[in-house]
């Protein structure tokens, strides 16, 4: 029987260990305290948890500054809390920023990993009271034509620097399990949105884009497809792998919700034109197709038929109100927007990018 009284959430200042530590924190049924451990890079923000650190800090909530990639310091804080279960969000997770520079990709993705494992496997064994739960990508698969779905069983064909490094983070958590005994969960999910979410990602970059009118840079021929899921969607599925999920298993996680860039991108104008009592058309002029990404991946699309019928899990809102959640939300919080996007990201885009 699984413990998950003491959890270590890594990356947990990100995007999506953000929302999932703030979802916990809101369910009755989790009891146990959290401790975050986060490099804080770019995309780690302590303004993504304020307020779960007003109401629990120090006494349900902690937060550690460490690398991933620092065994010693793991390991102490791994005994310290006496953590039963580790939840491994941590990556660098932007694959333009793995084609521009691989090596960090490398370095917190697989030997952050590996570190992570191997502090697991020297405090816990083979006990089966804890669990590492590694959290991961459709991206591992490949790309597919213009039907299938990615199931756990697809074989694995990363193409970019940062699912290829994904990819070997995989395959040694399920090599712990099978050689140290070490216990494990994996997940391969789709593309998340919603709060939190740093601007360089598309559904962020393009809501903040019409907000000011500003070009949308759509890649190539924009009919590349995404399977959209909303990360409070992504908290939950994970929360059921955490109690039930089975001990070396893999799940994969979608939304069933696959959009074209471009139909996605009309659509985020079309909302928020409607919010503004504008023509449904007014900011779908600001489209403009820029150079491909190299290497794009055609289309993702996930089964998640185990998740469902193993553990029982479903989406909970529509795509599209998760959506005009999720422009709300943004709305709301630019005083968040204007500082994530200030210093280090303004250097990068200028660096990267001739047409931002
Ligand atoms: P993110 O980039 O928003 O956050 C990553 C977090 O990890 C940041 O807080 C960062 O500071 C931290 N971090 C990076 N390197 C670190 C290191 N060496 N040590 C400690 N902390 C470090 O990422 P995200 O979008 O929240 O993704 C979280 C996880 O989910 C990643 O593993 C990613 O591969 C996976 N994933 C993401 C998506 C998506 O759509 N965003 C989809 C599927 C899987
Ligand atoms: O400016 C853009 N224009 C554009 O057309 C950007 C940033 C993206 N795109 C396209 C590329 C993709 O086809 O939109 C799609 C989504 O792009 P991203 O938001 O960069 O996500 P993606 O590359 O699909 O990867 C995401 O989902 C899987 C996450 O960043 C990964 O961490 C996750 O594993």
């Amino acid at each position: 029987m699984r413990s998950l009284t003491n959890l270590m959430v890594t990356g947990g200042a990100g995007f999506i260990g953000s929302n999932f530590i703030r979802h916990l924190f809101s369910l009755g049924e989790f009891t146990g305290k959290i401790i975050n451990v986060d490099k804080l890079t770019y995309a780690g923000n302590l303004e993504n948890l304020s307020d779960v650190e007003k109401r629990w800090g120090n006494s349900r909530y902690f937060f550690e500054k460490v690398d991933i990639c620092d065994f010693a310091s793991i390991k102490a804080i791994l005994l310290e809390h006496e953590v039963d279960t580790i939840v491994h969000f941590a990556a660098e997770s932007h694959v333009d920023r793995s084609i521009f520079g691989p090596r960090d990709f490398i370095e917190t993705n697989v030997i952050g990993t590996f570190t992570l494992l191997e502090a697991a496997r020297a405090i816990w064994g083979e006990r089966q009271d804890s669990l590492f739960h590694h959290v991961s990508t459709d991206e591992v698969y490949g790309s597919l034509g213009e039907s299938g779905r990615f199931t756990e069983s697809s074989p694995y064909s990363p193409r970019s620097p940062y699912s290829a490094t994904k990819a070997a983070s995989d395959h040694l958590v399920r090599a712990y399990h099978h050689t140290y005994g070490l216990a494990v969960t994996l997940s391969n999910c789709s593309n998340n949105f919603g709060p939190y979410q740093f601007p360089e990602k598309l559904v962020p970059l393009m809501i903040l884009n019409i907000f000011e009118g500003k070009p949308l840079p759509v890649y190539g021929d924009g009919m590349n497809v995404r399977d959209w899921l909303y990360v409070e969607d992504h908290s939950s599925a994970l929360w059921l792998i955490l109690n039930r999920g089975r001990t070396g298993d893999t799940y994969n996680l979608g939304g069933d919700n696959e959009w074209h860039n471009i139909d996605l991108v009309n659509l985020l104008c079309e909302k928020i034109a409607s919010m503004r009592g504008l023509p449904p058309d007014h900011y779908k002029s600001l489209v403009t197709f820029v150079k491909d990404r190299p290497g794009h991946d055609r289309r993702y699309a996930i089964d998640s038929s185990r998740l469902k019928e193993e553990l029982g899990w479903k989406r909970k809102a529509s795509f599209e109100s998760c959506i005009q959640k999720t422009i709300e939300w943004y709305a709301a919080n630019m005083q968040w927007v204007n500082r994530v996007k200030s210093g280090e990201y303004q250097e990068w885009l200028r660096t990267n990018y001739a047409d931002r």
